[in-house]
C-alpha cells in the first residue's frame, strides 16, 4: 500500500526507520513508519508546561475558549475524509466508521462550543440574614487523557473538548498502536489555535507517544489533577488506585459485557439488523460491542437461523474497501485470545458457528476472521468475561427476571438493551431494578450512543461519565461561597461564640 500522499496531507512526515514506535497497519501488517516517543523522565518537566497553560488559559472567559474548540470543529470537518481514512488504516475499522469516529469529534466540539456559554453554577439559599451562598464551577488543572486503540480519536475528543471549553489544558497520551492519528490530530488542532490568535497559550495540547513507562509517569503526577483513562479493566484498576493515592481525580471508562434481551413481542427483523452492526461491527472492538444475546425460548428457534443467514452474508475484508462490513482484528494477539476464548466455551459446552481465521492467504500478516456465534448451556465464567473480538454468546430465558439477571450478572456495567414492543417489559428493563449499567436502550443496539448523553457504566466498567449530559463537571472544580453583605456576623446553625 502507499499511503504517503494522505499523511503527508495531514502533515505527518515520518522517517522510515529509525528509533520509537513503529507503526503497523492491521489492514495488511505493513509498516506505516516509526513515530519518535517521549521518554518518561520527560514528564515532569511537560506536567509543567501543561501547567504553566492552565495557568493562562483559565483566565481566559470560557465562552471565548470555547471559540477554540469551534475552530478545532471546523478543522475536522475540513479534514474528515483524511483523518477517517487514517484510522482505518492504523486501526482497521471501515471507512465508514472511521468517517463516524471523525463525525463524533465535529459533534462533541459543537457540544463543547454551546457548553462554553452554559457551565451554570447555583445560587443557593442562605440559611443566615443579610447572606447570599452560591456554586461556581472553576477550571481544575491538566487534564491526561490515555486513550485505547479501537477509537484512537473520538474518545480524545469526548475529553478535550470539554477539558479545553472548562479551561484545562489536555496531556493525551495515545495507545502505542494508534500514534499516528494522535499526531495528525494534534496538526490539526495547532491550525484551529493558529487561526485562534495570541489569547491561546502555548502547550493546551500535548501529545506524548510511548509506552506503559509514559503513560504511568504521567498518572503519578502531582501536577495532573484529572486522569481521564479508557482501556481494559486491568490497566483502570491500576491507574485508579494510583490517582487515588494522591487525592486526584480519575475518569474511567474501561470494559463492557454488554447484552441484548430479546423478548417475546420483539420485531425480529428490526432485532437481527441491531444484533449484526454491534455484535460484528468494528469486528467485535468496540466497549460497546454486543457480546451476549439472551433470547425467549419462544423466539430463539425463529431468531437463530435468521441470524446466522445474516451473518454469512457480512463481508469481511479490506476496511478501505467500499462494501467491506467487517475489517481485521487488531493483531494476532487479539486472534489469539479470541481462539482461546472460543476454546474455553466449547470446554464449557458451547456449539460455536464461524470464529475461523479469514484471508490468510491474501493477508499473511494481518488477522481477519470470521465473527462467531456461540450457543451457550448457561452464563459460564468465559460469557463473563470480555474478549475484545467477534464472539456472540446466545444464551435463553424464560422469564424477564431471570433475563434481567442474567444481563446484570457479569462484572462489567456498561451498556444494555431489550428488543420489546411490550411497554411494560420496556420500562421495567429501565427502571431501577432493570439493567444496571451506564446505557440501557430499547430498540436499538448496545453501541453506537450519540454524544449528547453522559457516556460510561458502573461496576469494573469504572463508573467515569465522559461526553455529554453533564459528564463537564468532572473537569471543573466546584466552589461554594457565601457571602456576608449585612452588618453582623451571625453564625450558622445558630451558634453563640461572644467575644
Ligand atoms: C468505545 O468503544 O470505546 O457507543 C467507545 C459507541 C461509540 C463509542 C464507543 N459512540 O459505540
Amino acid at each position: 500500500m502507499q499511503h504517503s500522499d494522505l499523511l503527508s496531507r495531514l502533515g505527518l512526515e515520518l522517517p522510515a526507520g529509525g528509533s520509537g514506535l513503529a507503526v503497523r497497519s492491521p489492514v495488511d501488517g505493513a509498516s506505516l513508519g516509526t513515530v519518535p516517543v517521549t521518554a518518561a523522565s520527560e514528564i515532569p518537566d511537560i506536567a509543567a508546561r501543561s501547567q504553566r497553560a492552565f495557568e493562562a488559559w483559565r483566565n481566559v472567559p470560557a465562552p471565548r475558549r470555547g471559540e477554540l474548540v469551534r475552530l478545532l470543529g471546523e478543522e475536522l470537518r475540513a479534514a474528515k475524509e483524511d483523518l477517517g481514512r487514517l484510522v482505518t488504516l492504523e486501526m482497521g475499522k471501515i471507512v465508514q466508521e472511521g468517517l463516524g469516529e471523525v463525525q463524533e469529534m465535529i459533534d462533541i466540539c459543537d457540544f463543547a462550543v454551546g457548553l462554553s456559554r452554559q457551565l451554570y453554577g447555583l445560587t443557593i439559599a442562605s440559611e443566615r440574614p443579610g447572606h447570599a451562598m452560591r456554586e461556581t464551577w472553576h477550571p481544575m488543572g491538566p487534564c491526561a487523557v490515555i486513550s485505547a486503540f479501537n477509537f484512537p480519536v473520538a474518545v480524545w475528543s469526548w475529553n478535550a473538548a470539554l477539558a479545553l471549553v472548562c479551561g484545562d489544558p489536555v496531556i493525551w497520551k495515545p495507545s502505542e498502536k494508534t500514534p499516528l492519528t494522535a499526531l495528525a490530530c494534534q496538526r490539526i488542532f495547532e491550525r484551529a489555535v493558529a487561526r485562534f490568535g495570541s489569547d491561546a497559550p502555548a502547550d493546551l495540547l500535548i501529545v506524548v507517544n510511548g509506552g506503559r513507562d509514559v503513560g504511568e509517569a504521567l498518572v503519578a503526577s502531582p501536577l495532573v489533577p484529572i486522569v481521564s483513562a479508557t482501556g481494559s479493566t486491568r490497566m483502570g484498576r491500576e491507574v485508579s488506585v494510583k490517582v487515588a493515592e494522591r487525592f486526584g481525580r480519575s475518569i474511567l471508562e474501561l470494559g463492557g459485557n454488554n447484552a441484548m434481551i430479546v423478548a417475546p413481542t420483539a420485531d425480529l427483523e428490526m432485532a437481527v439488523r441491531a444484533i449484526v452492526f454491534s455484535a460484528v461491527g468494528t469486528c467485535g472492538q468496540r466497549c460497546t460491542t454486543l457480546r451476549r444475546l439472551i433470547v425467549h425460548k419462544d423466539v430463539r428457534d425463529a431468531l437463530l437461523p435468521r441470524l446466522k443467514a445474516a451473518y454469512a452474508s457480512v463481508s469481511i475484508g479490506n476496511p478501505l474497501e467500499a462494501g467491506v462490513l467487517v475489517g481485521p482484528l487488531n493483531d494476532k494477539g487479539a486472534f489469539e485470545g479470541m481462539q482461546r476464548a472460543l476454546e474455553q466455551a466449547k470446554a464449557d459446552g458451547g456449539v460455536v458457528t464461524g470464529g475461523e481465521r479469514a484471508l490468510a492467504d491474501q493477508y499473511a500478516d494481518a488477522w481477519y476472521v470470521k465473527p462467531a456465534i456461540v450457543e451457550m448451556p448457561a452464563q459460564t465464567d468465559i460469557v463473563r468475561h470480555e474478549t475484545f473480538a467477534p464472539i456472540l454468546y446466545v444464551l435463553t430465558y424464560e422469564t424477564l427476571e431471570e433475563a434481567i439477571a442474567l444481563q446484570n450478572a457479569v462484572p462489567q456495567g456498561l451498556s444494555s438493551c431489550i428488543f420489546t414492543t411490550d411497554i411494560r417489559e420496556a420500562e421495567t428493563f429501565l427502571s431501577a431494578a432493570g439493567s444496571d449499567c451506564g446505557i440501557a436502550n430499547v430498540n436499538i443496539g448496545p453501541s453506537g450512543a450519540e454524544i449528547g448523553g453522559a457516556f460510561g457504566g458502573e461496576k469494573e466498567t469504572g463508573g467515569g461519565r465522559e461526553s455529554g449530559s453533564d459528564s463537564w463537571k468532572a473537569y471543573m472544580r466546584r466552589q461554594t461561597a457565601t457571602v456576608n453583605y449585612s452588618k453582623a456576623l451571625p453564625l450558622a446553625q445558630g451558634i453563640k461564640f461572644e467575644i
